[in-house]
């Protein structure tokens, strides 16, 4: 098996510092550190958050996953000059993220302007054995001659999000003359947090401006290095009654940073053996992208509590303010549900926890059953926030529909729970909770949609394209609520429920709900009006894809009554239901719509590989793929600047083990039709279905997959079905 792939950054460029702070965020689902330099530079947004940590600044704006007080920052002097890498000279830098053990590490060359040369090297890791702790450490070498060495750290509580402040300083502590600690509520959600930090030289301690430090004096003879460790315990009200006493706890049982460090590897380790995949591929960025996808897809998720769920960034940026979205039930969670259905089912249980809440916006917008937000935290609660960025020419700001009219979401978190159950047959949480959230969301369908000449149509929402707002049927919306519908009847009548007056009712929703049909040009239309509106060249936005340069020419409103998509949204309803049409349809509407699609938004081009790909266009969806491998790797115009993008990386595995991979589950069925690019002579991946690990290995004209019982499996191999017990090899 290949090696494990290394992120690296070789040049020194403040225009990429950000880019790369969230690349190379390291973490473990409780908490992410950007990876942003030990010392300080303005270009640069630090940035550490812990799952489930939100504040509202006041109580009219939405929530924001907090920005806490940092652990990373080490101010360096040599003989009187602070380092930085913009004075004296700088040479044999390099940075990598260790993407097998979730170590980050910098070493460089330092030319002080007094002439002496000095080698640097700076290190950390969050741990992912020890959920709270942080490991970093500092060396310094004089390489020419003696030389003193000032080097200060801390806890540093003047961190903001966007300026915002969130934490009250209750406490600032040195215990033993060891210990740091600092102790902070949010202002508004009442969160406690407690950063416990220790050093391993002595040191004198000072307080001062929300930050608590301590500066360690030194002499450097030549060529004799000098190291500080640091280690950090972060910890909340979420998970402890006391967050001071338990980083105290913690803190004392912290162990050197290199033993640490092979505690933390193992568990990663772990995690490699599982998902890992991988490709023989003639573009070695293949094989990074995928291990990099890979390692944020699991750094980014609190798989250790079900009460929060994945940000559209993760843990890496403050961008889209930490909120969750439907890019984590149709994105991100089918990484986890088949490699390790027990995290996806947790994700699950945030949406069924949340049920309340989205009852109540339902109640509230009119509507029975439960809404979803279209952007939640921590509280369940709606989250968008109401108006977009200012127009600065105008002045005005944009109202954002989404939280009235992008209801698909209700039926996306419907059919991750029909997911779940199909690849792990968990019939306990089907029948309880499962059940409930079907029932739920099938009856806000039913009292969303209206009956119109005897069709029960969907009026005035915002499919997956938000370009396209208030429109009426879109089929996306329309086929995924029949499908929520329609599974709501399969498991109550599986589940003993059949006699009731709701089942009649979902029947009779059934059978008159309209769900658009192809036209006389084979296209389906992705609402009732679309088809015929204007036709623009977007060939010189499709250049610029990912910016929003449209909204620079066009206005919101113009660029709604136009055919101009951001994202798939027929493509995405033909991923998500590879029977419904024909091949020569999806075909049809592939062309059609990826030629009115900008691809602005990052979740669009890696479905279109998975879409492109089933038709057998191999090498248009090797295209889409690299393309989307390189949204947040090459993010070189500020894209990734505020975290990376989460559903993304959610789709770059989806469209290597859905697309080339060829896997699809239909009728609950699961079929594999792989077709790998010219370019690819191998694929391996696991994949656990029914409780089994399935190693399958693909090759241009070889098919092999290897389990480890000889419990019987059904497999559908380019539409012929086999019964596994020992494996299969074709
Ligand atoms: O959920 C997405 C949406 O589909 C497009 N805009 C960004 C959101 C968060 O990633």
């Amino acid at each position: 098996m290949s090696k494990i792939s290394v992120l690296r950054e070789t040049k020194i460029d403040a225009h990429y510092f950000n880019m790369y702070a969230s690349l190379m965020t390291t973490g473990n689902g409780y908490l992410g550190i950007r990876a942003s330099f030990e010392e300080d530079y303005p270009e640069q947004t630090r940035g550490m958050f812990v799952a489930g940590i939100y504040n509202k600044a006041q109580e009219q704006v939405s929530s924001d996953l907090v920005n806490l007080p940092d652990v990373t920052k080490f101010w360096i002097e040599i003989d009187g000059v602070i380092f930085s890498m913009f004075s004296g000279q700088v040479s044999e830098f390099r940075r990598e993220l260790d993407l097998a053990t979730g170590e980050l590490s910098r070493e460089l060359v330092w030319k002080h302007p007094n002439g002496k040369q000095f080698g640097l090297c700076f290190k950390r890791f969050v741990s992912k054995k020890k959920l709270h702790m942080v490991y970093s450490k500092v060396a310094v070498t004089c390489l020419s001659d003696d030389a003193t060495v000032r080097i200060r750290t801390g806890i540093d509580g003047q961190q903001t999000n966007f300026g915002t402040q969130h934490l009250v300083e209750d406490s600032l502590r040195v215990f033993s003359e060891t210990w740091m600690q600092g102790e902070y509520t949010t202002t508004q959600s009442k969160q406690r947090i407690a950063v416990t930090s220790m050093v391993s030289q002595p040191g004198s301690f000072v307080a001062k401006n929300r930050q608590l430090h301590v500066t360690v004096n030194q002499e450097l003879p030549k060529e004799q290095p000098f190291s500080v460790e640091k280690v950090s315990v972060i910890a909340t009200s979420l998970e402890a009654e006391n967050p001071a006493e338990f980083g105290l706890l913690q803190i004392r049982e912290a162990k050197s940073y290199d033993e640490a460090l092979i505690e933390s590897q193992n568990a990663w380790e772990k995690f490699w053996r599982d998902y890992r995949v991988t490709v023989s591929s003639k573009n070695d960025f293949d094989q990074l992208a995928l291990d990099f996808a890979a390692y944020h897809l699991e750094v980014m998720t609190p798989s250790h509590d079900e009460r929060f769920s994945v940000g559209a960034k993760g843990l890496t940026g403050e961008g889209y303010k930490g909120h969750v979205f439907w890019d984590t039930e149709i994105f991100i969670a089918p990484f986890h549900l088949y490699n390790h259905p027990e995290k996806a089912r947790k994700l699950l249980r945030y949406r069924y926890l949340h049920l309340e809440q989205a009852r109540d916006k339902a109640a509230k917008n009119g509507y029975q059953g439960a809404l979803f937000p279209w952007e939640s935290a921590f509280s369940g609660e709606e989250e968008t926030p109401e108006f977009a960025a200012i127009n600065v020419r105008t002045g005005k700001r944009q109202k954002v529909a989404s939280a009235i009219a992008e209801h698909h979401i209700v039926a996306d978190v419907a059919h991750a729970v029909v997911s779940y159950y199909e690849a792990s047959q968990d019939e306990l949480f089907m029948e309880n909770e499962g059940l409930k959230i079907l029932q739920d969301t099938a009856r806000f369908w039913l009292s969303r949609a209206v009956l119109r000449d005897g069709k029960y149509v969907i009026l005035d929402v915002i499919g997956p394209d938000e370009y396209t707002e208030h429109v009426d049927n879109n089929a996306y919306t329309n086929y995924l609520a029949h499908e929520n519908v329609y599974q709501t009847l399969r498991f109550m009548s599986k589940y003993g429920q059949k006699h009731t007056a709701f089942y009649d009712l979902c029947e009779a929703f059934l059978r008159k709900i309209y769900l658009p049909q192809p036209n006389a040009d084979k296209l389906i239309p992705q609402d009732d009006t679309f088809l015929s509106k204007p036709e623009i060249d977007l060939a010189v936005y499709k250049e610029k894809q990912g910016s929003q340069a449209i909204l620079l020419d066009y206005s919101r409103a113009e660029v709604n009554e136009m055919q101009i998509l951001k994202q798939a949204d027929v493509v995405m309803l033909l991923y998500l239901m590879p029977n419904l049409f024909s091949q020569d349809i999806v075909s049809h509407n592939l062309d059609y719509y990826e030629q009115h699609t900008i691809h602005d938004s990052s979740l669009s081009k890696a479905i279109h590989a998975i879409v492109a790909n089933r038709v057998g266009q191999q090498d248009l969806a090797y295209r889409f793929f690299e393309e989307a491998c390189r949204i947040d790797l090459e993010a070189t115009s500020g894209g990734t600047d505020e975290g990376v993008h989460a559903a993304s990386l959610g789709a770059i595995w989806l469209s290597t083990v859905f697309g080339f991979g060829g896997i699809a589950i239909m009728d609950g069925e699961l079929h594999l039709n792989p077709r790998l690019p010219a370019e690819w002579e191998r694929l391996d991946f696991s994949f656990v279905w029914h409780g089994e690990r399935l190693e399958i290995t693909l090759e241009q004209e070889h098919i092999a997959i290897r389990k480890q019982s000889t419990a019987p499996i059904s497999i559908h191999v380019f539409g012929k079905e086999y019964c596994m017990t020992a494996g299969l090899e074709i």
